[in-house]
């Protein structure tokens, strides 16, 4: 499916054709994302919200055109409603520290998950460190989905937000959003989801969900680094405080007193990544011309083949065996560890995830020290995971 479309595949890896399944650390670019933004350095390049020329009025067009298809790929009912950040980790930290911090007693309580990347726990943790807050964490079961009813009792008189992924970056578990968000509105309590895996993979309404933030990077969309998207409910847009100071974020300024912009431009202090956000109008044009439908069927049609390919070698443990989950599939092989099994397969041409996967909680919870992901994206075919699989059976071989 559209593989002709990413020049990265005339390339090789130690030599061998590039088998790339490591989507999920960052999905590789088509000939259109890469060409829009050449096209923007080469012909409507200029700083945007500043000039008063034309060349600079082209480029805010073009930044401002991307918040509004940003705002439609993701349902959001307001256009402020997007704020631009430089990553999926930066909505985080925004949110940690312009929603919550403000607020925030001793005592207080942020519920996360087990299965959560590093970038949704360590915001959360630092305001345990900075102002006293409680992180009750929602357990994850030996399947890989979240305790539910567990998460229910998380809940106290205390408890200020819960923070959660959509999509396991190590498990692939796809959590029920909308359930999980109206049962903490019953508390009265707002929701962050941690899209960055989820938004690739299926088709994401935040107005559906009903979450209060949503944080996601393009570059695991198709598009280019550098730029990611909070959403924010308008709800929330007046007692979100400033996070950065800087150009571009202010109504007036003097050294008495200074006022400043509505949300997002509160939130987007200096000059932004402007090729980027180009670069991103164009994944998300890309990715809508093939139909999120339609790529999610080609990824689960392939986690079917993957999964029983898998199954079937002798001793390797899936860790995560829950679904409904996104094209990640995350495994051990006993008794060789996970970067042995990642060499080999390197040397094979086939490029895999392997380590803790910036979720070191969850390889405590299922007592590995390291797992070898395979994360698939709409460029992989089944020839690539039979020779996954020839090349796991090659791994057994080598370390016995
Ligand atoms: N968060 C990315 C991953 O899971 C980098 O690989």
């Amino acid at each position: 499916m559209k593989r002709d479309d990413f020049p990265i595949f005339k390339t090789t890896n130690r030599n061998k054709p590039l088998i790339y399944l490591d989507s999920a650390a960052s999905a590789q670019k088509p000939q259109v994302v890469i060409d829009a933004i050449q096209q923007f350095y080469s012909s409507d390049y200029a700083n945007i919200h500043r000039g008063i020329y034309e060349l600079s009025e082209r480029a805010t067009a073009a930044y401002e055109a991307t918040r509004l298809a940003v705002q439609q790929f993701i349902h959001a009912k307001s256009l402020d409603e997007i704020i631009f950040v430089s990553s999926t980790t930066e909505a985080i930290n925004l949110v940690a520290q312009s929603f919550i911090r403000p607020y925030l007693k001793a005592g207080d309580e942020i519920i996360v998950s087990a299965m959560e990347h590093h970038s949704n726990i360590v915001p959360w943790y630092l305001l345990t460190e900075q102002c006293g807050a409680v992180l009750k964490v929602i357990p994850v079961l030996d399947s890989g989905e979240l305790d539910h009813d567990a998460y229910q009792q998380l809940f106290s008189s205390r408890t200020k937000l819960v923070a959660v992924t959509h999509a396991s970056n190590v498990l692939g578990t796809i959590n029920p959003i909308k359930d999980m968000a109206r049962i903490a509105h019953e508390k009265g309590v707002p929701v962050l989801v941690d899209g960055a895996q989820a938004i690739v993979h299926m088709p994401v309404d935040v107005s559906d969900l009903d979450c209060d933030f949503y944080a996601f990077s393009a570059h695991k969309l198709y598009g280019p680094t550098g730029i990611g998207v909070l959403y924010a409910k308008k709800q929330w847009h007046d007692k979100m405080l400033p996070y950065q100071g800087g150009g571009e974020m202010i109504e007036t300024v003097s050294f008495d007193r200074i006022t400043f912009a509505d949300v997002p431009k509160r939130f987007e202090a200096g000059t932004p990544p402007i090729a980027s956000a180009i670069g991103l109008h164009a994944a998300i044009d890309y990715v809508s011309s093939i139909g999120m439908e339609k790529m999610a069927a080609h990824e689960q049609q392939l986690l079917q083949v993957l999964e029983a390919s898998l199954q079937a070698i002798a001793n390797l443990r899936i860790i995560g065996t829950h679904h409904p989950k996104v094209g990640v599939v995350s495994f051990v092989l006993d008794g060789i560890h996970a970067h042995d099994v990642g060499s080999v397969l390197d040397h094979e041409g086939i490029a895999v995830r392997v380590g803790h996967h910036c979720a070191m909680p969850l390889m405590t919870r299922f007592d590995v020290p390291a797992v070898v992901r395979v994360s698939l994206g709409l460029y992989n075919t089944e020839q690539e995971i039979e020779a996954l699989t020839r090349a796991l059976h090659l791994t057994r071989k080598v370390f016995g």
